[in-house]
């Protein structure tokens, strides 16, 4: 096994650093064995390792069938070097209904054992067993090549599936690190990974295990330990609200601004400013608003982005024409200054008991908020967890829960404008990329109704929370 972690790690079937995951989770372990069957030698070694383990178990099993894609041409060669039935399981969605959903012969009561080449949470196997269940086979082993050790494990054994890992990824991490493949820092950083990315999913009724619930309400998440005071009570509002749509307020005249908040005020769970667009700004203004939104129960967002050093910063929060500090319950910041920006809010917002958020990645084309940059903002937050408690970004950047993160770039029909703006739609930012809140402006400002228009983004963004943490 050792010599084929070192040989994953040359082809980079298995990487470390920082990448992003379909779900927009940032992960320093990577895995991705599609390449292996440019390499038939590697191919043929990790087969005869799935097919020792199973032998080595000693289980019973009439046919074998590989989780789609990576594991199809593993489950050929185990299956063609070793005489064993093949079962092929069809992934694509049109095809359900209308055609198979198993290519081979099925024989009612016989047993199937699925091959994976990585498992996480373990959903894909639940998956692909459901299928084979739902066809009269029996499911009650999995081989897999590497175990991501993130719950798939005890996922499965609670659908009646036991799991046989050839390797885990304590294992290939710890062999790396001692050929000197992997720094000791890489090392800490994915076991501290691993333990805060635990997947719970749980079996469910009529005979096909789904996945129930891998997410945790903004209620739990308000009750969890180290949560931020602002974030708690933004939990709290959103789940009272039934919202998570923030409007970005984008107007140049103060009565337009006013008039939004007591439109709106009841719809959403918090409302954004950029109080130096407005054309006819006094302290009433913010005044008049600060009322609204206590009156509302909505947060007041000043999208400042600050990003100067920390006493010039300090000096444009507290001070100046608009006294931000006084009236906004959270600002934002860039990080491109360094921690220093964080440390001059701090110092004037700390002892107001307001909030601050990091632009984590921006919604514009060619950002270089990306990478690193996104990395180091997640890293600053944490250190400052007493003032910062979410981020500005397009995606789930940190899988810490006491953490908010909040999407602007949102419009039901997706597109962009000619500045430079990408949208994407209310389901793709809270489902798909697993962000909490959706900013709208444009979208609500520029349609002809702005109260249905501000009722359709928050049913929209509230359903996709709902879908997203399950029942
Ligand atoms: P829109 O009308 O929905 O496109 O307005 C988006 C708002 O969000 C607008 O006020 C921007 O200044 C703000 N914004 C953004 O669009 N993208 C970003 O990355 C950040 C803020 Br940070």
């Amino acid at each position: 096994m050792e010599a084929l972690a070192l040989r994953l790690f040359e082809i980079e079937a298995v990487k470390f650093g920082s990448f992003q995951l379909k779900s927009g989770l940032l992960t320093p372990a990577y895995f991705d064995l599609r390449g292996i069957v440019s390499h038939p030698e590697l191919m043929n070694q990790v087969a005869e390792l799935l097919y020792q383990t199973a032998k080595d178990a000693g289980i019973k099993y009439n046919s074998v069938c590989g989780v789609p894609y990576t594991a199809l041409p593993l489950a050929t060669v185990i299956c063609s070097s070793n005489q064993i039935p093949m079962l092929i399981r069809r992934k694509e969605a049109k095809d359900y209904g209308t055609k198979r959903l198993i290519e081979g012969n099925i024989k009612i009561g016989e047993t199937c054992l699925i091959i994976e080449d990585v498992v996480t949470s373990g959903s894909s196997i639940m998956e692909t067993a459901a299928v084979l269940q739902k066809e009269g086979l029996k499911v009650s082993d999995a081989i897999v090549l590497i175990d991501r050790e993130q719950g798939g494990k005890s996922n499965l054994a609670a659908c009646g599936i036991r799991l046989h890992p050839v390797c885990t990824l304590t294992k290939v991490l710890e062999f790396l690190h001692q050929k000197e493949k992997v720094d000791a820092d890489m090392v800490i950083k994915v076991k501290k990974f691993l333990e805060d990315n635990y997947v719970a999913i749980s079996a469910e009724t009529d005979g096909a295990p789904v996945k129930i619930c891998k997410e945790l309400s903004f209620s739990s998440r308000a009750l969890h330990p180290g949560v931020h005071p602002m974030a708690m009570r933004l939990f709290k509002l959103m789940e009272k609200k039934r919202s998570n749509l923030c409007l970005s307020a984008d107007v140049t005249d103060s009565k337009e601004l006013l008039h939004l908040a007591t439109m709106l005020g009841p719809t959403i769970c918090m409302l954004k400013t950029h109080v130096d667009i407005l054309s006819d700004f006094t302290e009433e203004t913010t005044r008049a608003l600060r009322a609204l939104a206590d009156q509302h129960e909505f947060l007041l967002f000043e999208d400042r982005k600050f990003a100067d050093i920390g006493n010039t910063v300090k000096h444009q929060y507290e001070g100046g024409l608009y006294k931000i500090a006084s009236w906004a319950d959270l600002v934002n910041a860039h990080v491109v200054p360094g921690p220093g920006v964080v440390m001059g809010l701090k110092e004037v917002g700390l002892p107001l008991e307001r909030g601050c958020l990091l632009i984590a990645e921006m919604s514009s084309h060619g950002s270089l908020a990306t990478g690193n940059y996104t990395t180091t903002a997640v890293k600053l937050a944490e250190e400052h967890s007493d003032f910062v408690f979410g981020f500005i970004s397009g995606s789930r950047v940190s899988s810490k829960p006491e953490f908010l993160h909040l999407t602007p770039g949102v419009q039901i029909e997706g597109g962009g404008d000619t500045l430079g703006q990408q949208y994407s739609t209310p389901e793709e930012v809270i489902c798909t990329k697993g962000s909490d809140i959706i900013i709208v402006g444009r979208g609500i400002l520029s349609a002809p109704n702005r109260s249905e228009a501000a009722e359709l983004y928050r049913k929209a963004g509230w359903e996709a929370y709902l879908r997203r943490v399950g029942p």
